[in-house]
C-alpha cells in the first residue's frame, strides 16, 4: 500500500510501499541507512544484510542521492526518530539511478558561492532547508486567506497587465499590448479600490513587478502581494486589522509548521512574542529613536533598510509606523487634516531587523484633490481616468493596505535574504531557472 511519509505513525506494524527520492545515504557494516524524502516529509529506511536478499542490500548500496525509488518495508515505531518512525526496508525499486548530482551533499549554510546555488534551483527546492521554507510560505499564504474570508473579504484578483503606475514610474516594467505601451502590476490596489465600493471588502493575492535596480536582501523584481482594500475604513480600522491579521498568521505557523521552523533552526520564542499589542507610532517617534541609536537622519526623508533595522530592533513585535511626510509617499493618499503635510499611511516593520512588511492607507477620495495629486507626483492623467470616476460617483472614505509575502515569511522563518522564500526568484538580472 503505497502511504505517505506524514502518514507513516499511523501505519506502526504494516507493510507499506514509499515512493520518493534517496535524499542521503549512510553504510554502517552490515547496515544501509537510506534517509527517503517523498514531499511531505524524510523518513530513514534501515536495509539489514541479514534480512534482505543480496541484491536488495547491494542496490542499497550503490544507491546514489537523488536517484528516485519505490521502497517497501515494515514500519516501526522509534522514539529517537525524527518523525517518531522507521522504516524496516524490504524490496527497492529504483526508478531511476542518478550517478551524480550538480548540488554537492554538504549543509547547503556551507556552500559558499549562493549563486552557484541560485542557477540550481529547480534542484536546491528538494534540499531540506528550502522544503522546510516553502512549507512555511504555503502555510502563511493559507492562514492569510482563511483569515481574511472570516473577516468577510472576499478574494476578487486584479489584472496583471495594466497601463498605469501605482507605486511611481521608476520601476515600472515595460512591455508591448498589441503595438500600445502596457505595464506589469506593481500593485492590484486601484482596482481593489473598484471592487471595495462594489463589495464593501475585497483582497487580491498575485505576483506584482518591481523593476528594482536595488540588490538587497528585501528586494525581488516579481513578488507575491496580498491587498485588501476596505470601504469606510479609517486608518485606526486598517491597523487593527494588520494586527490581528499578523498575529493569526504567526499562530498558525507556530501550531501547523512547528517542525519545519524547528528545521530551520528558529528561535520559537520570538515568534511566540507576536501578540497584540503591536506598538502603534508615528514617523516622528520614529525618527527620534534613530537620533537616539545615533544615526545621522534627515527628515523628511524616507527610512531605507538601515533605518527599518534600527526602528525594528526597538521593539520585540511588529511595530506599525504612521504618519510619514506627505512626499515621501504614493500620490493616492490621504493627508492628515490636523497636519496637511502628513499622510494617514503605515508601514509595518518586522522586528529582528527585518524591517518593513506591510505599507498601507486611507486613499485620497475627493476628486479635485486627487487630481491635484495625480499632477503634482507628474503622472499623466488620462490613464487614470477609471480610477477617478470612483470619486466621481459614490466616493466614501476608504483605505488598505499592501502585505509582501517573501519580506513575511522571510521574517516568521527567521531567512535572511527573500530569494529563498519564493519557488523561484526574479532579482535584478537573474530570471534563470
Ligand atoms: O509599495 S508598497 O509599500 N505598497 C503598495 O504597493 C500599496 N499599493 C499596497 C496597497 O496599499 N494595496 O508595497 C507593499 C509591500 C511592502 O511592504 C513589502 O512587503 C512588499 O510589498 N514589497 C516588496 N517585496 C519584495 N520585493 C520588493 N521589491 C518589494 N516592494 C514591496
Amino acid at each position: 500500500m503505497w502511504v505517505y511519509v506524514e502518514d507513516l505513525p499511523r501505519h506502526v506494524g504494516e507493510k507499506v510501499e514509499l515512493r520518493g527520492w534517496l535524499a542521503n545515504r549512510r553504510k554502517s557494516g552490515k547496515l544501509v541507512f537510506l534517509i527517503l524524502r517523498d514531499g511531505t516529509g524524510f523518513v530513514q529506511g534501515v536495509v539489514n544484510r541479514a534480512e534482505v536478499d543480496e541484491e536488495t542490500f547491494e542496490r542499497a548500496r550503490r544507491l546514489y542521492y537523488e536517484s528516485s525509488v519505490r521502497v517497501t518495508g515494515k514500519v516501526r515505531a522509534d522514539s529517537r526518530a525524527p518523525g517518531g518512525v522507521e522504516l524496516d526496508v524490504e524490496k527497492i525499486e529504483v526508478i531511476q539511478a542518478t550517478t551524480d548530482y550538480p548540488i554537492p551533499k554538504v549543509r547547503e549554510e556551507n556552500i559558499p558561492d549562493v549563486g552557484k546555488l541560485l542557477a540550481q534551483r529547480h534542484l536546491w527546492i528538494r534540499s531540506r532547508r528550502q522544503w522546510a521554507i516553502l512549507r512555511v510560505r504555503d502555510e502563511v499564504q493559507r492562514a492569510i486567506e482563511d483569515f481574511l474570508h472570516q473577516e468577510g473579504f472576499l478574494r476578487l484578483d486584479a489584472p496583471i497587465l495594466t497601463t498605469m503606475a501605482v507605486e511611481g514610474t521608476t520601476t515600472l516594467f515595460r512591455t508591448d499590448y498589441f503595438g500600445e505601451p502596457a505595464y506589469l502590476s506593481q500593485s492590484g490596489q486601484l482596482y481593489m479600490e473598484a471592487l471595495a465600493c462594489s463589495h464593501g471588502k475585497v483582497y487580491c493575492f498575485g505576483p506584482t513587478f518591481r523593476a528594482e535596480k536595488s540588490k538587497t536582501r528585501r528586494h525581488l523584481t516579481e513578488f507575491w502581494m496580498m491587498e485588501p482594500e476596505w470601504a469606510f475604513a479609517t486608518l485606526e480600522d486598517l491597523l487593527d486589522l494588520i494586527e490581528n491579521l499578523l498575529v493569526y498568521v504567526v499562530a498558525r505557523v507556530l501550531e501547523r509548521r512547528r517542525r519545519e521552523l524547528e528545521m530551520l533552526g528558529r528561535d520559537l520564542t520570538r515568534l511566540e512574542a507576536v501578540q497584540k499589542p503591536f506598538p502603534r507610532i508615528t514617523y516622528d517617534e520614529a525618527v527620534e529613536i534613530l537620533h537616539k541609536a545615533g544615526l545621522a537622519f534627515t527628515p523628511p526623508d524616507d527610512f531605507g533598510g538601515d533605518e527599518e533595522t534600527v526602528i525594528s530592533q526597538a521593539f520585540d513585535r511588529p511595530v506599525m509606523v504612521t504618519h510619514y511626510p506627505a512626499e515621501v509617499k504614493a500620490f493616492y493618499m490621504k493627508r492628515d487634516p490636523e497636519r496637511p503635510d502628513r499622510v494617514r499611511c503605515v508601514d509595518v516593520l518586522a522586528p529582528e531587523g527585518y524591517g518593513e512588511i506591510v505599507g498601507g492607507s486611507e486613499r485620497e477620495d475627493d476628486y479635485e484633490t486627487l487630481v491635484q495629486r495625480i499632477r503634482e507626483h507628474g503622472l499623466p492623467l488620462e490613464p487614470y481616468q477609471w480610477y477617478l470616476d470612483l470619486r466621481r460617483y459614490g466616493t466614501v472614505p476608504h483605505g488598505g493596505f499592501g502585505l509582501g509575502l517573501e519580506r513575511t515569511v522571510a521574517w516568521i522563518t527567521g531567512v535572511r535574504h527573500v530569494r529563498e522564500t519564493i519557488p523561484f526568484p526574479r532579482m535584478l538580472e537573474k530570471i534563470y531557472p
